[in-house]
């Protein structure tokens, strides 16, 4: 085996990691010494008598700022050795595929959970920290998104995987969302399982599932074909700034 990815998780709520790490592909992932996971806890790094972490917004505004000391002494603990450092942020550069592969290629990610208004920007500027957002919806505290990014890296890591699932034909990897899947019985509440995927008949079945996962694709992620028409880029120039973070 080659070396195991080491991901460094910062948070105030470790133990919402505790179910998920224990299950499932991160579970297995982590048993069998592919990924290695640490959570640590930034309240621990907090030194004041009150073990404060959160403070009043410089400016005014409603909700509190997470405090930088305790996350730099947080990273700081982790070791001299370069690593990633990630910030979960709703203001952050949107997390996809390309980046999940990206990351599965690092030896070690440190992923920040923020809570409350979100960290003070020095985090960003000094460590220092890439923001990155999961998606255009706002959650509570980056703890569930830094689940779903190692869940999308993990699942990248050779040998995480296995032969069964072939990575490269799934959703995305070429541009087009998955094609319907059907199991047993054939006939169910009255739904059949198409015809041709009862033939045996492989050349047929690949169009089918082509012309199928084109027309998912057009009716789920219009977006994604307009995309490709445009090029690798999207056309993110013409296209403005509907897309940011909220
Ligand atoms: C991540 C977070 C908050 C400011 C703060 C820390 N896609 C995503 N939605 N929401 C988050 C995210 C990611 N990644 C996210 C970290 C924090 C939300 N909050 C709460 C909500 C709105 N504005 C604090």
């Amino acid at each position: 085996m080659t070396e195991p990815l080491r991901v460094d998780v910062l948070t105030l709520f470790p133990r919402m990691f505790d179910g998920p790490l224990r299950q499932s592909l991160l579970g297995r992932a982590i048993e069998s010494g592919l990924v290695e996971v640490r959570i640590h806890d930034i309240r621990e790094h907090a030194h004041d008598k009150h073990r404060q972490v959160d403070d009043y917004g410089f400016g005014g505004g409603p909700g509190m700022v997470m405090k930088p000391e305790p996350v730099f002494d947080a990273v700081e603990s982790l070791g001299e050795e370069p690593k990633r450092v990630v910030l979960l942020s709703p203001a952050g550069r949107r997390f996809d595929q390309a980046m999940a592969r990206e990351l599965a290629t690092e030896p070690r990610l440190v992923l920040i959970c923020g809570r409350y208004e979100g960290v003070d920007e020095r985090v960003v500027q000094g460590l220092p920290a890439e923001e990155v957002s999961i998606g255009d919806f706002v959650l509570a505290g980056g703890e569930v998104a830094a689940l779903a990014m190692l869940e999308a890296v993990t699942r990248l890591v050779p040998g995480v995987v296995g032969n069964e699932e072939s990575l490269g034909e799934e959703s995305f990897e070429e541009g087009l969302l998955d094609y319907p899947h059907y199991t047993r019985p054939r006939s169910f509440r009255g739904m059949e399982v198409p015809a041709v995927l009862l033939t045996g008949d492989h050349a047929k079945i690949e169009r089918w599932r082509r012309e199928a996962a084109l027309e998912k694709t057009e009716r789920n992620r219009p977006d994604l074909l307009e995309a490709e028409a445009m090029g690798p880029d999207g056309g993110a120039d013409e296209r403005g700034s509907s897309e940011e973070a909220p």
